[in-house]
């Protein structure tokens, strides 16, 4: 089904966000003004976008460490203020967690963002326990885990999975396999490279989903997330995709392949191809909302840079909550 037009282009404004915010943040990191380790989510804009749009600051997620996009948006949206998740990555006092979560623990529970952490796979256990508040307080909330296909190996992963069934809890598994953990090919790591068929086993509604179509993957959201507020229990989905920048820096993968990815399967390539079929916005009106994306990111990366460092005074607040 097609999406309406208003719809379709307000996704692709954020996905364009999302790649400018990584670009943006990539050429900062070059530069040695960004500390830290830094693993971008461009390629996968579509699916972070459509989860950040059917996600409510009511509900929880827990990004993984591709989830720049998908944190900024969650601030953007609902709080006016993404520019504080590139000062937390920047590590400075008007960061999401005053400068001292940076990357991977970029953390607003007000905007439902709970953070990522360092151990692949652990918070697919801390899920349930959010999950399990929502449906004992009768909240249609949903908490969702976006993890990724290395996750899968995780045995946290199945305990979960398994959890979330027996207790229908109100969970979106949002599985981003992007083809490799590292540099290990999903099919050489798990029994299927189809993530879905894993899943299947725990009786839930599983679908998989082409993660660089924002149609599909929109409406795939929305059709989760429809199911678990109407307190069905949990669902999964794979979102079949692919990531520009590995782990490290330099490409292992064959050249032909990553042309293909690039050149062909671009989800900003082919969401802006849907919406000149449409018809009615031009090529000038998609450029303008690009250049406009990529200054409001020069913008909030001002904002960062002009932002003060942590007072070390204040290193352990924030660290232990009430008492
Ligand atoms: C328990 C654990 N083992 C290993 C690591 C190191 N590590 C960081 S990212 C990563 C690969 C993750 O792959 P995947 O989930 O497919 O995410 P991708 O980087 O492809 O998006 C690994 C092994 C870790 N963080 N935690
Ligand atoms: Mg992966």
């Amino acid at each position: 089904m097609a999406l309406d037009i208003e719809t379709l282009v307000d996704l692709y404004r954020d996905m364009w966000l999302i790649r400018a915010f990584e670009f943006g943040l990539e050429r900062e990191f070059k530069k040695g003004n960004v500390p830290g380790m830094l693993h971008t989510g461009v390629g996968q804009e579509a699916t972070q976008a459509a989860l950040a749009a059917h996600l409510k600051a009511t509900d929880a997620f827990f990004p993984d460490h591709r989830c720049h996009g998908i944190n900024a948006l969650a601030e953007e949206k609902h709080q006016g203020d993404g520019e504080r998740i590139m000062a937390e990555l920047f590590g400075r006092a008007t960061g999401v967690c005053s400068g001292k979560g940076g990357s991977l623990h970029s953390a607003n529970p007000k905007v439902g963002n709970f953070g990522d952490n360092a151990v692949e796979g652990s918070y697919m256990a801390t899920v349930l326990g959010v999950a399990l508040a929502f449906q004992m307080r009768g909240q249609p909330n949903v908490a969702c885990c976006i993890i990724g296909d290395g996750t899968v190996g995780r045995g946290e992963f199945h305990e979960s999975l398994n959890m979330a069934a027996i207790w229908k809890l109100p969970v979106l598994y949002a599985c981003v396999n992007n083809g490799y953990a590292i540099s290990t090919p999903v099919g050489k790591a798990h029994a299927s490279a189809d993530i879905v068929d894993l899943a299947r086993g725990y009786g839930f509604p599983c679908e998989q989903v082409d993660g660089n179509d924002i149609e599909a993957a929109y409406e795939a959201v929305q059709k989760a997330v429809e199911h678990i507020r109407a307190g069905k229990g949990p669902y999964f989905l794979e979102f079949k995709t692919w990531r520009w920048q590995g782990i490290f820096s330099g490409e292992f993968r064959p050249p032909e392949e990553v042309r293909y990815w690039k050149e062909e399967r671009d989800p900003i390539k082919l969401a802006r191809r849907k919406i000149l079929e449409r018809g009615s916005l031009s090529a000038a009106d998609l450029d303008r909302i690009e250049a406009e994306a990529k200054a409001q990111i020069e913008e909030w990366i001002e904002f960062a840079k002009s932002s003060p460092p942590p007072d070390p005074a204040k290193a352990t607040a924030d660290v232990y909550v009430g008492w």
